[in-house]
């Protein structure tokens, strides 16, 4: 029996040797301490044994059992050392790689001038509107005295849905629509994307963006004009900066003016950015036409208002010293990181 218990013992200690993975080591296991297992089939045994010699065969399984055990137990802890070890060393992270970049985007300059723009108004307390890019002919120009065969729809020529319907070439309208709704006092900015048939050069494209004013009240005069375009220069191009007012002619609006500033890099004694003009054009601008406001439901014996309208990429071409509108649409990064 003693020999046979030995020779079970060793085969068991070579398959435990042998065993590298839980699941193998499992499989010994069973082979020799399960219900069916070697070891146990000598226990069941052992109603043969001499009467005598039980104890001491029975001491033999016990000592063996417990041998196993604990060359099983410890051969499980090596296997999960070594798993460990290896995914230790497979999960190893190299501190000294450069690490990945996070990239994160900003304001494209378009729109840093335009919440610029909205900010000095807001402060004075304008409310921000807009309105639809395909627009009826009738809001577009009638309503803003440019009727059929005007001159001043061959400068603004735009494409045509149909007859009635075309892409706005202002922003305007909106203004107009706002009128039409007839809630006075109105103080507003409209600004968005504006359409005209022109060829793109340095400072022109089919589509650009435009920011209009509209303020509508008893008693506007050319005086709140002044002093409310005034501030938006100092505003925008710092508290030295002067305001010149240039009569003009606009068909919505009369009397009428373009506003130069001077030039926030010279001072106004001229220099290279403002062609030596000392002076720089940013707005045109007047007082709503009687028969605009007429048109739009307001009785100009009663109400009187003022208007301007500035570009918007002429603000950011002037801001931050480009000189090409174009650049501001190739979205090419390393132009539009610069802001
Ligand atoms: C209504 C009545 C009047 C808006 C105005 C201008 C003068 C103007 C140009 C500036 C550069 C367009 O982008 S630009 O080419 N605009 O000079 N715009 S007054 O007058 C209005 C608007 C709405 C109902």
């Amino acid at each position: 029996m003693k020999e046979k218990l030995n020779a079970i013992m060793e085969e068991a200690l070579r398959q435990i040797k042998e065993a590298d993975v839980p699941e193998k080591l499992n499989e010994v296991r069973i082979a020799f301490l399960g219900k069916k297992g070697e070891l146990t089939a000598v226990l069941k045994g052992m109603k043969d044994v001499d009467p005598k010699e039980r104890p001491q065969v029975g001491q033999l399984v016990n000592e063996t059992r417990a041998r196993l055990e604990e060359a099983l137990e410890e051969k499980k802890r090596r296997i999960d050392q070594q798993r460990q070890e290896e995914q230790l060393r497979r999960e190893v992270i190299d501190v000294t790689l450069p690490a990945k970049k996070n990239r994160v985007g900003h304001r494209h300059p378009n729109t840093i001038a335009l919440e610029e723009v909205e900010r000095i108004f807001i402060g004075m307390g304008y409310e921000v509107v807009e309105g639809p890019e395909i627009e009826y002919d009738s809001y577009n120009f009638e309503k803003l005295n440019i009727p059929k065969n005007h001159p001043a729809r061959d400068e603004q020529d735009t494409f045509y849905i149909n007859d009635s319907i075309l892409l706005r070439t202002q922003t305007s309208p909106v203004q107009a629509r706002i009128m039409e709704q007839g809630k006075l006092p109105i103080r507003v900015i409209a600004p968005g994307r504006v359409f005209r048939s022109d060829e793109v050069d340095a400072t022109h494209s089919p589509s650009f963006h435009q920011i209009e004013g509209l303020v509508v009240d008893k008693k506007i005069t050319f005086a709140d004009l002044k002093g409310t375009l005034e501030v938006f220069a100092k505003e925008l191009f710092g508290e030295d900066t002067k305001t010149k007012f240039r009569p003009h002619h606009f068909p919505f609006t009369e009397p009428s003016a373009e506003v130069d500033v001077s030039c926030f890099k010279c001072g106004g004694k001229g220099c290279r950015f403002c062609k030596g003009e000392g002076w720089i054009e940013i707005l045109g601008c007047g007082m709503v036409h009687p028969h605009v406001l007429e048109m739009c439901g307001i009785d100009p014996q009663e109400y009187t208002g003022f208007a301007f309208g500035v570009g918007l990429e002429r603000i950011a071409l002037l801001k931050y010293e480009i000189d090409d509108m174009r650049l501001l649409y190739e979205n090419d990064m390393r132009f539009l990181k610069q802001f």
